[in-house]
């Protein structure tokens, strides 16, 4: 008798448990709700896609506008001299937004892409930069401190033009530094900037650089060659030196 009674317990407590694995399921995974929510996110995952693809366009375009403009704020440079210039837009690959593309190249001004470019008073402009000559004498580090408290660099010579724009610039009997240096002393030459040193783009003068011990570059005018050069010096030398910077865009 008691063993009759008792299966019946047993039975009925399992009858809830199974009840109960049935109903939790169906409780927690409402399945319609979850596709839809599904869809959605998938859509705002594409929606997100091509708005980001979007902005990137327009951040590459004004990066470097909106870094200057940044730049400007800390500036102590409190007067400038500034020229109109053309944004110049560089064609997209993305097709999407070729259209929008042409319409900036197309209509810059309808779009207000015109900007002042700017270099501070008694800084010489040549192409995108802006220099400075500096007549008090230092040693390398304190000249390339100074152009840093300038926001610029020393100087770091990228074509033969550039180089020889600077040089209409200086006087003949003087010496300048740039920022070209031996800091290891093993003839591994390093711009200031990081721009990588190329054989292509010197302007040693014959027989330079001639010494390990000249681990800074300066530029001056030799009269038997009757030409402007590099010659590698002692970095404690003290000589002018000559800075460099973007133009800033307003
Ligand atoms: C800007 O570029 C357009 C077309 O290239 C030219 O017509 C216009 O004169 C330029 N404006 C300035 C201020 O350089
Ligand atoms: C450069 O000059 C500064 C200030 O005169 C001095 O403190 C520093 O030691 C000098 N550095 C070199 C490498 O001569
Ligand atoms: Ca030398």
């Amino acid at each position: 008798m008691s063993y009759g009674w008792q299966y019946c317990v047993i039975q009925e407590k399992g009858k809830r448990k199974r009840r109960r694995k049935e109903t939790n399921p169906h409780k927690s995974n409402p399945s319609f709700p979850k596709l839809l929510l599904s869809l959605f996110l998938v859509l705002l995952l594409l929606l997100t896609i091509s708005f980001f693809t979007a902005f990137m366009i327009f951040f590459q375009k004004y990066s470097q506008l909106l870094k200057e403009k940044k730049t400007i704020k800390e500036l102590t440079h409190t007067e400038l001299e500034c020229m109109k210039e053309n944004l110049t837009m560089e064609g997209s690959p993305i097709s999407l937004y070729t259209s929008l593309l042409d319409l900036l190249l197309l209509h810059p001004k309808d779009l207000g892409l015109l900007y002042w470019s700017c270099c501070p008073k008694a800084w010489k402009s040549f192409s995108s930069n802006c220099y400075f000559i500096s007549t008090t004498r230092r040693n390398w580090t304190e000249s390339e401190r100074n152009c840093l408290e300038m926001k610029a660099h020393l100087l770091v010579i990228h074509t033969k033009d550039e180089q020889d724009f600077i040089f209409q610039n200086l006087d003949i009997n003087s010496a300048y530094y740039i920022g070209l240096s031996d800091p290891k002393g093993t003839r591994d030459w390093q711009w200031v900037d990081q721009t990588p040193y190329s054989e292509s783009v010197t302007f040693w003068h014959s027989g330079e650089p001639n010494n390990p011990d000249e681990g800074c570059v300066m530029l001056n005018f030799r009269y038997i060659s009757r030409k402007w050069g590099w010659n590698d010096v002692a970095c404690n030398g003290r000589h002018k030196s000559l800075c460099k910077m973007m133009k800033i865009h307003l």
